[in-house]
């Protein structure tokens, strides 16, 4: 299987790759006022390329449940400089997360490589244009409501075959609006519209995604389910609940992990890899 990322391909099975987690809102990379710091950003890609990461997700806007939208040109003031520096200094992939078209033709015009979509439930096209006409990768993510709304009261019926069937529809509109089948990865947003329980049957679920012949992206990383399962209040508590997720994933075929906790992350692949050499090959 190969998927391809704007002038960047990879091709599966190989080992797990790990997406680095680079947020660059002003909470993030403070420069002890209101701004964040471009610097202190590249420092830390430099630190996740250093623990292993493959590939580096670069957000504007926080998609916590709850948080407020940033306007377009704000998101992009936070996010190009960041991306710039980056392609210009990096060999690997460098994905955009955002929801909005004008801010994923502005990453990719400064040198990313893949649009991190969160919002891929979306009915208008306009950001699969823009992906189709760089050749982009792109990550469609399920997700039920908006970040604003997402946790208020989520439902399925039966949240696997929700999301397995979102997935199915989601290629085909995608390969109408010219995004190709090899650019895309599916991920099923764990904490995304999602209680508790429906976030452990889509663990549980992960080997039927694995099964529309693209990879699948999983984000588990310092997530409040991991704190409401097992009691671990604040997101670094929550790294042993997060490592335990990403062994298992790898283990049911799934390619890519996104995190936050490098180092700890690729090892936990490494290890479910050597004890599945012989588990889902893609
Ligand atoms: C931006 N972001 C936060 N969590 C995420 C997840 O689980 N998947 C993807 N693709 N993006 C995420």
């Amino acid at each position: 299987m190969l998927w391809r990322a704007g002038r960047h391909e990879f091709r599966f099975p190989r080992p797990t790759l790990v997406m680095g987690v680079l947020n660059v809102t002003p909470d993030s990379f403070s420069d002890g006022g209101q701004f964040f710091s471009v610097e202190a950003a590249l420092e830390r890609a430099g630190q996740m390329l250093r623990e292993g990461a493959d590939l580096l997700d670069v957000g504007g806007e926080s998609t916590r449940p709850g948080a407020a939208p940033v306007p377009a040109e704000e998101e992009i003031r936070r996010v190009v400089p960041v991306i710039r520096q980056l392609a210009a200094r990096v060999q690997v992939p460098i994905s955009v997360d955002t929801q909005k078209p004008e801010v994923a033709r502005a990453a990719l015009l400064a040198g990313a490589g893949i649009v991190n979509d969160i919002a891929a439930s979306r009915d208008d096209d306009a950001m699969w244009r823009v992906v189709a006409e760089f050749r982009a990768g792109y990550v469609a993510m399920h997700m039920q409501g908006t970040p604003q709304t997402m946790q208020q009261n989520p439902a399925y019926a039966d949240v696997a075959r929700e999301v397995d069937e979102f997935f199915a529809g989601r290629l085909a509109r995608l390969e109408r609006a010219g995004v190709r089948g090899e650019q895309v990865v599916l991920d099923p947003g764990i904490g995304f519209g999602k209680t508790l329980e429906h976030n452990l049957q889509l663990l549980g679920a992960l080997k039927r995604f694995v099964r529309h012949g693209r990879p699948v992206l999983l984000g588990v990383s310092r997530k409040s389910f991991i704190g409401r399962l097992t009691g671990a209040e604040t997101p670094a508590e929550r790294l042993p609940g997060a490592l335990a997720c990403a062994a298992l994933a790898v283990r049911d075929g799934v390619q890519i992990l996104r995190a936050h906790d490098v180092r700890e992350t690729v090892q936990a692949a490494r290890m479910a890899e050597a004890i599945h050499a012989d588990g889902p090959k893609q």
